[in-house]
């Protein structure tokens, strides 16, 4: 099981806020960490309210982590930036 690592950058004055990758593809069984290097305050929201836990980043700095279990896609957003979307695709684990 790996780790897969999400951002969110810094905020570049005139250019949108965003997650570094938007997309990321992972195993069944990964964790993906969202690390916030920005100076505001972000979410991890599941699109569908429930696929899995909201994330907070409050602060710079400021981590969240979920280990996806189950394959499929899971598309979230933040809830202070309507131009932030990223999406989890969970791929079965490879045998061996
Ligand atoms: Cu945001």
């Amino acid at each position: 099981m790996a780790t897969v690592n999400v951002k969110v950058p810094l905020h570049q004055s005139g250019q949108p806020h965003r997650f570094d990758p938007e997309e990321v593809t992972i195993q069944a069984g990964d964790t993906v960490i969202w690390t916030n290097e920005d100076t505001s305050s972000h979410t991890v929201s599941p699109e569908d309210g429930s696929s899995f836990p909201e994330g907070s980043l409050d602060t710079q700095g400021a981590t969240y982590s979920n280990q996806f279990s189950t394959e499929g896609e899971y598309p979230y957003f933040c809830q202070f930036h309507g131009s932030m979307t990223g999406k989890v695709t969970v791929v079965p684990a490879s045998a061996g």
